[in-house]
């Protein structure tokens, strides 16, 4: 039987295990999370891929600093970056680790593949190398830091390294990667990042180091005489691994390559919209269709580092506000793309105001008043006014406007568009006050709260993929059976059926209390 035809590949960075989780390394896997559940609800088969970086001096370097071996040192670390999955409720498909073999397999084969292109020819490296980017940078491209020392753009100091290298030939896909930047507008986002990786290219590529000598801890070339494959060109490749690479012609990689979306953090842009399509050029396979690199957050207006003691931990943030409103606050404070800055006091207004306030006090009031005076189950609605009609009309455009959002991953502004309505509604409640028909007029209480009840149904369908957790203890309290609870089953076609007995209503965002003891 043939799978459905929509599918959706999406990835995150595979996260160096040289360091603990930390709120960036989350906000990138939610970010993914999130378009993976809608695109699941929506109905495309979807593959998430998540996992961890394994290879290379960083990783060697802290494995050993922790006097451990690092193929010990790395199981332990990636172990973290797995629990940071369970934490924050991620639905990744796969974890991949660069130290499995079959990501060896997938790495040597492509390898091969670019030198039977005459892609990769042998030479010698003599430049600068920041361990800390895994990355090399010339001369022009640094400046004097603190004691002289040479620093690069990213702030990591590098050393001086020469050694004999095997070469690929980017200086060579220039012209390609600009027609293909012109040809496709969406394949980096934001646009504003666009413009920076262009004018990259346009100051001209160096052909690209791509083995190592010096250290052990990586992917051997095949063929031998001692190289290690540069730990990015390993990197990048686990987006093919993750899919069966080498096998092209059936399986995963027919299904799914080339990805529909690499998130990415800003640092590393350049890897993924520059050497990643060029390798993928020159090796002749399918380049993906888009490249997100995603801003920076600070705490409290300061960098986050290790050095400076202010790392945010997921779990300490899920301990005290709760996993969905950390989820929630995530994507809501900052526009997509735009760096931002964690504040408590940022995060409790949006609790408290938004999730509290807004949505939770919209469902409880409504499911109360039916728990109380509709016999605990959906109340039968009678001729709808207009007002009814606008308020559903609202709902029932919203998944149009969601998909248009989510389509450029523009998060804040889905998350915006659907507050709107849940405004919208509680002006509604203000107006139809249902408390005051209860006595006056009883028939039209229950058609205003079948309203409401079918505006929270709504909502809490479409706000699943941000918040799992709390919608499907919200779509339990209005008898929404779980095979229903996809989008094609909103609109007035599924709309709730009257009758149906509800549970006891019981809060589902709580107002976050300043604990003072
Ligand atoms: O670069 N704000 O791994 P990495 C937002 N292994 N996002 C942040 C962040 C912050 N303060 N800090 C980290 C690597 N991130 C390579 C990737 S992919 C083939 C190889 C997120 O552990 C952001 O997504 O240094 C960034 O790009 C990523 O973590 C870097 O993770």
């Amino acid at each position: 039987m043939a799978g459905p035809e929509k599918t959706y590949y999406i990835t995150t960075p595979i996260y160096y295990v040289n360091d603990d989780p930390h709120i960036g390394h989350a906000y990138t896997t939610l970010a993914c999370d999130v378009l993976a559940r809608f695109k699941r609800l929506d109905g495309y088969d979807v593959k998430f891929l998540t996992g961890t970086d394994e290879h290379g001096q960083k990783v060697e370097k802290s494995a050993l600093a922790a006097g451990m071996e690092p193929k010990a040192f790395t199981d332990k670390v990636s172990r973290n970056f797995r629990d940071l999955d369970a934490l924050l409720n991620f639905s990744n498909d796969d974890f991949i680790r660069t130290t499995e073999e079959r990501h060896y397999k997938a790495v040597q084969h492509l390898w091969r593949r670019l030198v039977e292109r005459d892609q990769i020819y042998p030479g010698s490296y003599a430049g600068w190398y920041a361990v800390r980017d895994e990355a090399f940078y010339t001369e022009a491209e640094l400046t004097k830091g603190p004691g002289g020392k040479n620093i690069a753009p990213s702030g990591a100091e590098v050393e001086w390294v020469e050694e004999p290298s095997y070469f690929f030939k980017l200086s060579e896909w220039q012209d390609r990667l600009l027609q293909f930047y012109e040809e496709n507008p969406g394949f980096i986002l934001p646009k504003s990042r666009r413009n920076e990786v262009t004018s990259f290219v346009k100051g001209g590529l160096l052909d690209l180091s791509v083995s190592r000598t010096a250290f052990k801890w990586g992917v051997p070339v095949p063929g031998g005489d001692n190289h290690i494959i540069y730990v990015w060109l390993d990197a990048l490749t686990n987006y093919l691994t993750a899919v069966g690479y080498p096998q092209t012609d059936s399986g995963e990689y027919a299904a799914y390559w080339p990805a529909d979306l690499h998130m990415v953090g800003k640092d590393i842009l350049r890897f993924h919209a520059v050497y990643w399509p060029a390798f993928l050029m020159a090796a002749e396979l399918p380049t993906p269709k888009r490249v997100f690199a995603h801003g920076w957050w600070t705490n409290e207006g300061r960098k986050i580092s290790k050095s400076l003691g202010n790392v945010i931990k997921p779990c300490d943030l899920v301990e005290k506000y709760g996993v969905d409103q950390v989820r929630y606050f995530l994507l809501r404070e900052v526009p997509f793309g735009n760096d931002g800055d964690f504040s408590h006091q940022a995060m409790v207004n949006r609790v408290n105001s938004e999730l509290a306030n807004d949505f939770g006090n919209l469902a409880q009031r409504t499911l109360s008043m039916i728990h109380k005076n509709c016999g605990a189950a959906v109340p039968d609605p009678g001729d709808l006014t207009e007002d009814d009609q606008a308020l559903l009309a609202g709902v029932h455009g919203l998944l149009g406007a969601l998909r248009g959002k989510m389509e450029v991953q523009a998060f804040n502004e889905a998350l915006e568009a659907m507050w709107e309505q849940i405004r919208a509604a509680n002006g509604y409640v203000d107006r139809q006050a249902p408390w005051k028909l209860k006595n006056d007029d009883p028939e039209r209480m229950k058609t205003v709260l079948y309203a409401l009840a079918e505006t929270i149904r709504h909502m809490a369908i479409l706000l699943q993929p941000f918040m799992p957790d709390s919608c499907a203890r919200m779509l339990d309290q209005l008898g929404v059976k779980e095979g229903n609870r996809a989008f094609q089953h909103l609109g007035a076609g599924n709309a709730l059926a009257p009758g149906t007995v509800l549970p006891k209503p019981e809060g589902v965002f709580p107002r976050y209390v300043e604990d003072d003891g």
